[in-house]
């Protein structure tokens, strides 16, 4: 069994339905170690980044506004990375089928999820599906100094003039 990464998102409907302490119980089956958490504001690039295997699909727009937020009027997602023996398997297991209404229903999908009636699958929950996509992922939603340990080869860079917010 290989050590992997994994990424979990927690989406806008599991944090609206106030499901997180939920999942998380439910993921703490697994006896992974978080190494990287985080609630995000999603842009819609980082939607449209995320999803972009799927920019083909008719349900793609959809599914950009419910990952942003704009369906369930709450603009956050909890992001995090887990880390152990098997993650990719373990984490998915627990979160079921893609499809709500073909997931076990003891599976975080299966029991929280659901369909609406113009056919997006309101899932609660992301999980990365190979190490490829895992990687991929973890580095779109997660800059290197965000995750404890240094999961890929990183470099030191001194970054100048980056506008970003700070504490005034
Ligand atoms: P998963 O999230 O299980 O990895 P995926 O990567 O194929 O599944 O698709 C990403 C999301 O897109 C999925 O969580 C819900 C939505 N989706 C996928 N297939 C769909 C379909 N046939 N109809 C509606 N939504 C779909
Ligand atoms: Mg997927």
């Amino acid at each position: 069994m290989a050590v992997e990464q994994t990424l979990v998102l927690i989406k806008p409907d599991g944090l609206i339905k106030s499901l997180t302490g939920n999942i998380l119980s439910r993921l703490s089956e697994t006896r992974l170690v978080i190494i990287a958490s985080k609630v995000v504001r999603v842009s819609r690039e980082l939607a449209e980044q995320h999803y972009e295997h799927l920019k083909n699909e008719p349900f793609f727009e959809e599914l950009v506004e419910y990952i942003i937020g704009d369906v369930h009027n709450t603009h956050r997602v909890m992001a995090l990375v887990y880390q152990g023996d098997d993650a990719i398997k373990k984490v998915r297991d627990i979160v079921g089928h893609t499809n709500p209404e073909k997931a076990n229903p003891v599976s975080i999908r299966g029991a929280y999820g659901r369909i609406t009636t113009t056919g997006v699958f309101e899932n609660v929950v992301h999980a990365s599906s190979s190490p490829e996509d895992a990687e991929k992922e973890i580095k779109l939603w997660f800059q290197a100094d965000e995750v404890v340990g240094d999961i890929y080869p990183v470099k030191d860079a001194v970054l100048k003039e980056v506008r970003q917010k700070v504490w005034a």
